[in-house]
């Protein structure tokens, strides 16, 4: 059968196989096609601009496209053809720079060079080649290969996610972008084994806990640290826009802007925890969060009225009317929505369309009322040390669950409010990520004072959970972070979360339940090699799985 396209990135894959003729995600065949062609140009940059870093003639400047390009081609990140185009081109040049200038030094002789580094094209044909199996997943024919090539770049993907993140907030450290490329290059390379690309894999991991531990001090440098807080999510009678994704320097812009015009900000999904920073919460116009995770976004941006600006994914492709009150930005775009430039240099980004659009527009109707706990980073968590330990020696607390991760549309991920619903009540989740909308409204009360679900933040702020880890490995005098009463029940959706498992994996932590489906990109060997060495597995019923984790 003829394929249109092939992407098996995320969770949601269909069939558990791949989406072939469109996107379960809503991503078209063209917009799946050029992604991929990115992609591939992409891979013969980052082969080229590794040998020139070797030679220290690379240019600096030009790593913000590796990350920008990878960051794009997320899930839910970016369906606008016409920006994936922009990019190829960029791309194309920028390689073809590089290729000239590495000849002219000698730095090519005896290579044999792939086509993702010599093919040139002209725009009228992106779409032709863009189509070629060879350019896309399915031009790796060994399905172990292809799968653990994936399992790299989908890490790499995420991992660019989080670089970019922090450097916009002037946070860079060259040998994470270094790496991505020699990752991105070796997924070329026909001569490595099995083991060799697993191994790859590990270091992935590393380079994911590097970059998650980099955006950590970009933010709370920048911000301060999370702290508890009662996060609003009623609303108030003033018109609003609603900023969604997870670029924090993207927030600190919109909220300068608006301060004093009379319009008010509300977060939606992964920017919740921008509620928490010191920075943001002294903004008397900052009102709260509104909504849910951001599958949700179709009834709640219908009710919220106002304008919506997305500084990352998840976008559901939006129908009808809406399209004219979203707005993008960074990495993210869709046909249609108007896309905010890119700031210059160190200066702010123009939000200025933004605003005059929310004052002609009504204010938001309201949802919910009442408040949501949040702001359990690292620093916050490590505060009450004292307190957490106490509890876990006289057994107030029996044991921890991290459950950090996704959400998504999925009927299935019901399990995850069920298995919090069930949990015994001398247990605690520790969260982040946009996973925490399936439970962090349930009343599951406290134990001796610290809440039942404590929420550090954002995906990236997996990082905090593992932080927590290693301290409460440290004070437990135990060898192994195994050891600790923590288990990992994770949800997953797209590919920064998995950055965050080959984090986890890299740190040594053992057991991870995933779910609510594992990847379509893991073939069964690379799926018996994670449950072999790791201890990797799926999900099964809500009382089975407690049973098992808690026997
Ligand atoms: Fe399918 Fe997910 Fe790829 Fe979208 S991102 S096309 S849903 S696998
Ligand atoms: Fe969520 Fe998209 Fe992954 Fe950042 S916003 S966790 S799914």
């Amino acid at each position: 059968m003829e394929n249109n396209m092939f992407c098996f990135q995320c969770q949601e894959a269909a069939g558990g196989v791949g989406c072939s003729k469109v996107g379960v995600c809503g991503k078209t065949s063209d917009v799946a096609n050029i992604q991929d062609l990115l992609l591939y140009v992409t891979k013969g940059y980052a082969f080229l601009n590794q040998i020139a870093r070797e030679k220290g003639i690379n240019k600096e400047a030009t790593d913000r496209q590796l990350t920008e390009n990878l960051f794009a081609t997320i899930t839910n990140a970016n369906f606008d053809h016409a920006a994936f185009v922009v990019r190829v081109k960029e791309t194309i040049a920028l390689r073809n720079e590089l290729l000239q200038k590495l000849k002219e030094a000698g730095a090519l002789e005896g290579i044999e060079l792939h086509d993702c580094v010599t093919w040139t094209g002209s725009e009228a044909d992106f779409d032709t080649k863009a189509a070629e199996t060879k350019v896309s997943v399915l031009g790796t024919e060994n399905e172990d290969v292809r799968s653990l090539r994936e399992l790299i770049i989908y890490g790499v993907k995420g991992m660019a996610a989080y670089a970019e993140h922090a450097q916009n907030l002037g946070f860079f450290k060259p040998e994470i972008v270094a790496f991505a490329e020699k990752a991105m290059a070796a997924t070329l390379d026909d001569t490595l084994s099995a083991d060799e690309l697993v191994a790859l894999t590990l270091e992935t991991g590393k380079y994911g806990v590097d970059v998650m531990a980099l955006l950590d001090e970009a933010n709370t440098t920048k911000y301060g640290n999370p702290e508890l807080t009662e996060v609003n999510i009623g609303t108030r009678n003033n018109p609003a826009i609603l900023i969604s994704g997870h670029d924090l320097r993207d927030m600190e812009d919109l909220l300068k802007q608006t301060e004093g015009t009379g319009v008010d900000v509300y977060t939606h999904s992964e920017m919740l925890p921008a509620n928490y920073y010191p920075a943001f919460k002294k903004y008397n116009h900052f009102v709260g969060n509104y909504g849910n995770a951001w599958w949700q976004q179709k009834e709640e941006f219908a009710s919220f009225n106002g304008p919506i600006l997305f500084t990352t994914n998840c976008i559901v492709p939006p129908k009808g009317d809406i399209v004219n009150r979203i707005y993008t930005t960074g990495a993210s775009g869709f046909p249609g929505c108007t896309h905010i430039a890119d700031r210059q240099g160190e200066g702010m980004k123009d939000f200025s369309a933004i605003i005059e659009h929310a004052k002609k527009l009504p204010s938001p109707t309201q949802i919910e009322e009442g408040t949501i706990v949040g702001g359990f980073a690292h620093n916050q968590v490590l505060a009450l040390a004292d307190k957490v330990v106490d509890a876990v020696k006289t057994g107030a607390i029996k044991q921890f669950f991290v459950m950090a991760g996704c959400d998504g549309r999925m009927k299935g991920r019901d399990y995850y409010t069920d298995f919090a619903k069930q949990l015994p009540s001398d247990t605690v989740i520790l969260t982040a990520g946009c996973a925490k909308y399936r439970y962090n409204k349930l009343p599951l009360g406290d134990i001796g004072g610290i809440p039942r679900v404590l929420d550090a933040g954002q995906c990236n702020d997996s990082y905090s959970l593992a932080v927590i880890a290693l301290k409460l490995k440290e004070v437990f005098e135990l060898n192994d972070i195994n050891e600790l009463p923590i288990s990992y029940n994770i949800a997953w959706y797209e590919q920064k979360a998995v950055i965050v498992l080959l984090a986890l994996l890299y740190l040594g932590v053992k057991n991870i339940h995933l779910g609510p489906t594992l990847p379509a990109f893991l073939s069964p060997n690379v799926a018996n090699v994670l449950v072999e060495t790791f201890g990797i597995a799926g999900i099964g019923s809500v009382e089975d799985d407690i049973k098992t984790f808690l026997g």
